[in-house]
């Protein structure tokens, strides 16, 4: 880890059409203060882009990947290939198959190169930045506290009775 700079998150998308579901990322990750970039990076229509991008994690000081993608999803997989800082994988719901293609591709990696792979859409999206909060949060004081206000405020918005 470098201590004199603050990792970000990465949050990668195979398509344009990803990003209505990866903006809630973003949106998550802004309220909680936390930095990050957004990249389009195809693993089948741009390899040599995804390569590039997956060889240089460390030197960019990324702490944690976020990867989208829909289908035949193996955007998350072939950048945990080729990094060991972790990758949370987002299915991005499939016109055809309703986004179970893309949580089978992303979740079903042979042992040994690991994915964390959220719920289908937006909960996954939401829930993914949530995450690479949490694993920030082991090396960050300012988002351990930000990360644990924000939940309090989600605890204190659940009513006790139904109206
Ligand atoms: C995947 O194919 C992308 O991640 C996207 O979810 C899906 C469809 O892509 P487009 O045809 O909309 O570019 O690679």
């Amino acid at each position: 880890m470098n201590k004199n700079k603050a990792f970000k998150v990465s949050i990668v998308m195979g398509s344009q059409s990803d990003y209505k579901i990866m903006k809630l990322c973003e949106k998550t990750l802004k309220n909680l203060s936390i930095k990050f970039e957004t990249k389009i990076i195809s693993a089948h229509r741009t390899p040599k882009r995804l390569y590039e991008y997956a060889s240089n994690v460390k030197k960019n000081n990324i702490g944690v990947i976020i990867a989208g993608a829909g289908g035949s999803a193996h955007l998350p997989g072939m950048i945990a290939a080729l990094t060991s800082r972790p990758v949370l994988g987002v299915p991005v719901e499939s016109k055809k198959l309703k986004g179970l293609d893309s949580l089978l591709s992303i979740s079903q990696m042979p042992r040994g190169i690991p994915v964390g792979t959220l719920a289908i859409g937006e909960d996954g999206a939401i829930n993914a930045a949530l995450l690479a909060a949490s694993i920030l949060s082991n090396y960050n004081q300012k988002i351990r506290n930000k990360l644990e206000s924000w939940r309090l405020s989600q605890t204190k918005s659940v009513k006790r009775y139904p109206k």
